[in-house]
């Protein structure tokens, strides 16, 4: 049976992430950046939505050029809120994860997936598992995104690149070679700036080209794994299967209050499903954690965090609930905005069955 792997990237994902937020800015150019801090515009760029690109703003550019390309263009500026696109990443490969048979997160805002089995090697129920995909993350985040599907990881991420803003390409293994063939080789998976200058030097610029190359003459500069892995990849052969993410570091879950409050009760009340939601998946992974982390995204779209560390990792989730509380107040007596959206994260995870809950470890005699 032919596989049938597939790989999905969000757009713009930072910037877009600001706009869902803050709708009204949609339209102007906006950019994500990282202030140093130095003085008052140092840093760069992380990312900018499609309208900035149109005036040549780019990831990793100081922000100072940035500034200047946008003069006069109404531009928006937004410091970079790492926890919050975090927050939205879990979401997003937990929404995946329930279309897939396997999924493994390859970044902040991209993962490849296997649907072999569920689809049984059929390219056209894979093409419709991908549209609910999007479909979901569009109708749970409100996000765009870009979906590939091919016979290999490489092939899948060509495909999502390709079809990139907002679109689906389905390569079917049958026509792997015209999709691929006039490509830069530049563009393959694993292939940097420069491994592409020494391919360049041995006359390879085309996939086409790296894929009818000689393996031996690649040994040389490329030594021997990476030599087979580039000339099977051109040629849409790698077997690199799709691996689940073996150790997560954190899961978190934040929501959207029903109304803005200063409470942190009524916050913990309205994350009741989050919390149940979290746990269920700690117990069914076997995982503890020793710190607990309370999440808060103010009206000002500010975000607070809090933290708790214990001694002995926690099994279940709901003996914190009044730490969370104690976690939720020290914010609300720290701000004068109120909370807009609230989220809890568990991190300093352990997996070791028959490990004892705090409860278990506080009765026990
Ligand atoms: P990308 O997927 O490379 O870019 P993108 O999602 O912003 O845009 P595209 O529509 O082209 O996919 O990166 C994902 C996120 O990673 C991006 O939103 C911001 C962050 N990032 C940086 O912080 N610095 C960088 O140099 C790059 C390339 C990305
Ligand atoms: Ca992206």
């Amino acid at each position: 049976m032919a596989r049938v792997i597939g790989h999905v990237d969000l757009d713009y994902f930072y910037a877009q992430v600001e706009e869902v937020e803050n709708p009204s800015i949609k339209g102007r150019p906006v950019a994500v950046c990282v202030f140093s801090g130095r003085s008052e515009d140092s840093g760069v760029v992380s990312t900018a939505n499609y309208k900035a690109r149109e005036f040549g703003v780019r990831s990793g550019m100081p922000i100072t050029a940035a500034k200047k390309r946008l003069e006069g263009k109404d531009p928006v500026i937004i410091r970079m809120d790492i926890a919050k696109y975090e927050a939205v990443s879990d979401r997003i490969m937990e929404l995946v994860r329930s279309h897939v048979d396997v999924i493994e997160k390859a970044g902040i805002d991209e993962a490849f997936f296997d649907l072999t089995n569920s689809s049984q090697g059929d390219y056209k129920s894979a093409a419709e598992a991908a549209k609910g995909i999007k479909q979901s993350i569009l109708d749970e985040e409100h996000l765009t995104c870009s979906v590939g599907i091919g016979r290999t990881k490489v092939i899948a991420k060509l495909a999502s690149d390709t079809a990139k803003p907002g679109g689906l390409l389905v390569v079917l293994p049958e026509s792997t070679g015209s999709f691929m063939g006039g490509l830069d080789v530049a563009r393959l998976y694993g292939v940097g700036p420069k491994t592409a200058t020494t391919l360049g030097g041995l006359g390879i610029k085309t996939v086409a080209e790296l894929a009818q190359a000689d393996v031996a003459l690649l040994d040389k500069p490329f030594g021997k794994k990476l030599a087979f892995y580039l000339h099977a990849a051109a040629n849409g052969d790698d077997d690199d299967p799709v691996r689940e993410n073996q150790n997560p570091t954190q899961f978190s879950r934040i929501i959207t209050l029903k109304s803005d409050t200063t409470d942190p009760e009524e916050a913990m009340s309205q994350l009741a499903e989050a919390e149940e939601d979290l746990r269920s998946k700690l117990a069914s992974r076997e995982t503890s954690f020793r710190t607990v982390s309370a999440i808060a995204i103010l009206t000002d779209l500010s975000t607070k965090t809090r933290s708790k560390t214990f001694e002995m990792p926690i099994k279940d989730l709901s003996t914190v609930r009044s730490a969370l509380v104690d976690l939720f107040s020290q914010m609300s007596d720290s701000t004068d905005r109120e909370f807009r959206r609230v989220g809890i994260r568990v991190s300093d995870l352990s997996t070791s069955p028959g490990q004892k809950s705090l409860a278990e470890f506080l009765e026990s005699p």
